[in-house]
């Protein structure tokens, strides 16, 4: 006599059947089925907050959105450097809010707004709104924005990767191509790991230039390698404008991005000191406020 047929095997339960209020059990698929690819990207017309607020219901108050038919497979914050922008601002939430919510991230808006009138300082911004960020929920992939650029593909997922991830790497100032091969500008994507690994951002850099050489030197002296979407895939916009009040190249940036091996330890997360002053949640974002300090200080 043979062995016993085995008893059929129970299918395993399809997310097709279950009931719409269960279905958040699944992870979103990857990619996204909502994405359409390339998009027309164009600073002609002003834009209307109150109108792009009306037509993004999901969106909800500070700039959160969450897939509502599916577990988003990374919960991103994103977080833009800001002092006087409010323009570019309104073009970036008009084009930005749609994309993500087609890439069915689970995400906050966060804008970083340096108080005062002291030099600019974008890496130190962008180290408190890691801090704040991770006070309000429990984040695990942060999108470090400039205000000024717009990605022209949605297939160019504002997520995170194995490795670090720069995402503008295909920016129409530049003939859409990258400036010089270790360029990390822009737009980058850093898990929550990867950030502390490298100390965060240095927060010594004042006025223009060179945080983000310091950012890729840390990267790569912490073993890590840059992850980059294709130059098709890569496109994006900048908004022109002229430079800012109180942004003028950083003279100490060369000497200092000589110098990050050896400064990175002792700058960065581990000696980020701010004052919030106060934080504004507006309908499609956060705006955080801070007193960053000055270069003597
Ligand atoms: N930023 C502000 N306010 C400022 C300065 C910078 O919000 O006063 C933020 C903003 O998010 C911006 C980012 O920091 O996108 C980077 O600064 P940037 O746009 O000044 O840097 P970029 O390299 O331009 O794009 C440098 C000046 C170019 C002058 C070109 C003249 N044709
Ligand atoms: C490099 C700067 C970077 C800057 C890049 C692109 O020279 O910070 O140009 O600048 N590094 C130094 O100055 C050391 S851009 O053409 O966008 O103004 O991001």
């Amino acid at each position: 006599m043979g062995k016993p047929e085995p008893p059929p095997r129970r299918a395993p339960p399809s997310n097709l059947s279950l009931s719409p209020a269960a279905r958040p059990s699944g992870l979103c698929p990857e990619p996204s089925p909502l994405l359409v690819g390339a998009l027309h990207v164009e600073f002609s017309r002003p834009v209307n907050l109150e109108e792009v607020a009306r037509i993004n219901p999901e969106v909800k108050p500070g700039g959160r959105f969450a897939p509502k038919d599916c577990i988003a497979v990374q919960k991103v914050a994103i977080i833009i450097p800001f002092r006087n922008r409010e323009e570019h601002l309104k073009y970036w939430l008009y084009y930005l809010h749609p994309i993500l919510q087609r890439q069915q991230l689970d995400y906050g808006v966060y804008v970083i707004n340096q108080y005062g009138e002291e030099e600019f300082n974008r890496a130190k911004l962008l180290n408190i709104g890691f801090t704040e960020a991770l006070k309000e929920y429990d984040y695990d992939c942060f999108v470090f924005s400039d205000v000024d650029l717009i990605p022209m593909d949605d297939r160019n997922t504002y997520k995170c990767y194995s490795q670090p991830r720069h995402l503008s790497v295909s920016m129409d100032k530049f003939g859409f191509r990258l400036p010089y091969n270790q360029y990390f500008g822009g737009v980058s994507a850093l898990s929550k790991e990867q950030f502390r690994k490298i100390n965060g951002f240095p927060n010594n850099y004042w006025g223009w230039g060179g945080e983000d050489d310091d950012i890729y030197n840390r990267l790569v002296f912490k073993g890590m390698g840059i992850s980059r979407p294709d130059a098709v895939i890569g496109k994006c916009r900048m908004i022109r404008h002229s430079r800012d009040r109180k942004n003028e190249p950083n003279p100490e940036r060369f000497d200092r991005i000589a110098h990050t091996r050896e400064t990175m330890s002792s700058d960065g997360l581990n000696t980020l000191f701010y004052k919030v002053l106060r934080t504004d949640k507006y309908p499609l974002y956060t705006k955080i406020t801070v007193d960053i300090g000055s270069p003597k200080s």
